[in-house]
């Protein structure tokens, strides 16, 4: 009888050459989506890299070109089990008994299956029947979908601000409204948040006015950081907003770190921090999972994965099934989540963060969603992707429309309101711009503040240095900042 290892080399390349031929079919079988919230845990089968071409089709987009599409046992689960008449003989080793076995199997690196996604809200806004999450009340609701509409107007205006030179730099959240507003609305004002750089929507839940965002665009004296900060590094210390860090995956043992302080306190409180799916090569997001999970330090980690990191397409990014496969790992339960599905995202956070402060451990959450912009105003995401791909997630999948024909279904919004609303918040945009604009800039000794208490000799002879270049050059020094 032929070993099983050979058997299962045979079903491999079998399987391969089925791909091959079905290939298309097979990628629409894996982004099916599910609505339960039972998920702990499992991993995938991967073959031979793939390069992805600009023009791949967007239907298989989150499918992976390396990820199997056949249905098989779950190759996690034999990972746990001895069947070869040894497993009553353990090994008692720290961290609990070890069953012993004569087989020499190697683990295998992936499922075959990929993790299912889970989802409340179809593409068309409807409930799907038998979803199993936490009631949303009308007021939240109404509030989660005017946030996001407030953000789409002025997300879209400072855009134009930076194309028309106004300000130096801008990023768009278009595509991604849900998690940063869904996420926030799950979470309480006392979570702390430490952000990436996509996730201003929390600020917006939170209370921070247009008027603010504006005024640190401007990095003028209306800027709670006081104009030392590039555009879009918003942070809030009235609203537990760490500020944005441009250093990708910095904030996550930062996050690990502040979350064991609020258990020391006893605090009733969670951290929740946020990567995009590139941060997740990053040496720090290893380290932050593994901290939180050994310290059980209370803390929702939530990844958007948008499927790029600027032009580094996720296919080039790992070869695990994701993100959410890397809990596992790390001992941390994790779930995958429709990022584009407002009350999916809502619901899971809700639970995350519920177990996070009950149980104190922290959670991994995988959005899956897509960046419908470029990635800064430094980007043009044309040049990598193309044009269909773009169009479908902005039109068929949208989240805001998605959570717009809901709330329209159960009576909670109408075509009226939706007019007003817009309108209003063009107004108070543009206003918020004309406001930043003319408001005085920070005094040039702000650059040398509010890091020390007594300014060290270093600093006294960098900013001595800086006014006497000042005074030599005149003509090099913007004319709205006072010396
Ligand atoms: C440590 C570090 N390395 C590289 C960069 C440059 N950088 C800025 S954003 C980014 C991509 C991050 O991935 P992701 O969040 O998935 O990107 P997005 O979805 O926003 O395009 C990179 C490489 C950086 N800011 N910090
Ligand atoms: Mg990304």
């Amino acid at each position: 009888m032929a070993p099983a290892w050979f058997t299962r080399s045979l079903a491999t390349i079998a399987r391969n050459y089925l791909k091959r031929k079905i290939g298309f079919v097979g990628l629409l079988n894996q982004s099916v989506c599910t609505s339960t919230l039972s998920y702990q845990g499992g991993a995938e089968n991967i073959e031979t890299p793939h390069r992805r071409p600009a023009s791949c089709s967007y239907v298989g987009y989150f499918a992976g070109h390396r990820l199997k599409s056949t249905k098989a046992a779950c190759q996690f689960d034999q990972l746990y089990s001895s069947d070869d008449g040894t497993k009553n003989q353990v090994l008692d080793f720290p961290g609990g008994k070890v069953a012993y076995t004569t087989e020499m199997r190697f683990i295998a690196g992936s499922n075959e299956d990929r993790v299912p996604c889970y989802r409340l809200l179809d593409d068309n806004g409807n409930l799907i029947g038998g979803s199993n999450f936490k009631q949303v009340s009308e007021e939240v609701a109404v509030k989660i979908y005017t946030n996001m509409t407030t953000f789409q107007v002025m997300d879209a205006i400072f855009y134009e601000a930076q194309r028309q030179g106004r300000i130096s730099f801008y990023l768009t959240t278009a595509g991604e409204e849900a998690i940063g507003i869904a996420s926030a609305a799950a979470l309480s004002t006392e979570d702390v948040i430490l952000p990436q750089y996509r996730e201003p929507g929390v600020l917006l839940w939170r209370g921070f006015t247009i008027q603010d965002f504006a005024n640190q665009l401007y990095g003028n004296n209306g800027d709670s950081g006081k104009g030392r900060q590039m555009p879009m590094h918003y942070g809030s210390n009235k609203l537990n907003y760490f500020t944005v860090s441009s250093t990708i995956a910095t904030q996550l043992p930062q996050a690990a770190g502040v979350a064991y302080s609020l258990k020391m306190e006893k605090k009733d409180t969670c951290v929740a921090t946020y990567i995009g799916d590139g941060g997740t090569s990053e040496g720090d997001f290893h380290a932050a999972l593994n901290f939180a999970a050994v310290m059980e330090a209370p803390v929702v980690f939530i990844c958007r994965n948008n499927g790029w990191a600027i032009s580094t397409h996720v296919t080039e990014q790992f070869r695990s099934d994701g993100v959410v496969v890397k809990g596992h790992a790390y001992g941390i339960q994790a779930i995958r989540v429709d990022g584009n599905d407002a009350l999916a995202v809502y619901s899971a956070i809700q639970a995350a963060r519920e177990i996070a402060i009950t149980e104190h451990r922290p959670i991994l959450v995988e959005a899956l969603t897509y960046r419908v912009g470029h990635h800064s105003t430094s980007d043009d995401s044309t040049k990598y992707r193309s044009l269909d791909e773009i169009q479908y997630w902005k039109n068929s999948r949208n989240p805001v429309d998605r959570f717009r024909k809901w709330i329209e279904r159960n009576g909670w919004w109408i075509e009226k309101e939706e007019l007003e609303l817009r309108s209003n918040t063009r107004k108070q945009v543009l206003q918020a711009l004309q406001v930043a604009e003319k408001t005085d800039m920070p005094q040039l000794k702000h650059l040398f503040a509010d890091v020390y208490d007594v300014q060290p000799p270093n600093l006294v002879e960098q900013e001595k240095q800086l006014r006497e270049t000042v005074n030599r050059h005149p003509q090099g020094y913007p004319s709205n900042v006072p010396v």
